[in-house]
């Protein structure tokens, strides 16, 4: 299935969630090509009228939110999100989600959390049995001492972590930290693990969102599916 294909899916996801949006609210807006479908999709509520304002996951985000004409709160103000959108890589039948794809992890985490709601929307080929195989988890790590963090990762999950990289450099999140990408052949317990990582100096944040999700609706080829 090509990305063209899947964007369908993607759209029609999104156009969904917009049924959660209303007048005045203050919006967790998430990074990623369905995230994006979404705020492109918001701007015809701003045209028509609606007032929003949002707080942006990213720098690529805060520009399609900034053309979609809703106004971003700064990163210093309190944050009231009424409802957080972002897509995600994988959902296991828990809605427990894989993220950070795209390196934006560790703010998608703090909005996502700080909001009174959380929607994620995916195409239908994000829904996975078990969390890992197909998609490796991303770990979100502060440079110094990257390696040794690496290895206490390596050790705790006996799989192999890969530094993600750029051009040949290594991948810098916007918060100037590293990726580094497990290749877990699966992921059993994801709480226990996500809890199990929290404890290695070093790491920042983790792409398992456990607990995180209050409504996810997927784009299939039968139609959207919402779950609450
Ligand atoms: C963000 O975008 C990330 O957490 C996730 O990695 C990615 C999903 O990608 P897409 O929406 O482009 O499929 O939500």
């Amino acid at each position: 299935m090509s990305d063209t294909d899947l964007s369908a899916y993607k759209r029609s996801a999104a156009l969904t969630a917009l049924d959660y949006v209303k007048d005045g609210m203050v919006l967790g807006l998430g990074t990623g090509s369905t995230a994006k479908e979404f705020i492109m999709a918001l701007g015809t509520k701003v045209a028509a009228g609606m007032k929003l304002r949002g707080v942006s996951t990213s720098r690529e985000t805060a520009t399609l939110a900034d053309r979609s004409g809703i106004v971003l709160l700064d990163d210093n103000d309190h944050w009231p999100i009424d409802v957080a959108v972002d897509g995600a890589d994988q959902v296991d039948p828990s809605f427990n989600l894989i993220k950070g794809g795209g390196g934006a992890l560790l703010k998608e985490k703090i909005v996502a959390v700080s909001a009174k709601q959380f929607i994620v929307l995916i195409d239908y080929t994000k829904r996975v049995p078990f969390l890992g195989k197909t998609f490796p988890l991303p770990i979100e790590v502060i440079s110094f001492g990257w390696r040794n963090t690496a290895r206490a990762i390596e050790a705790l999950t006996r799989s192999r972590v890969v530094l993600r990289e750029q051009a040949g450099a290594p991948f810098r999140t916007e918060s100037g930290n590293l990726i580094v990408d497990t290749h877990m052949a699966r992921i059993d317990n994801p709480r226990e693990l996500d809890a199990a990582l929290h404890h290695i100096p070093g790491i920042v944040e983790t792409g398992l969102f456990i607990d995180c999700a209050d409504v996810l609706i997927v784009g299939t080829p039968q139609g959207v599916e919402t779950y609450h």
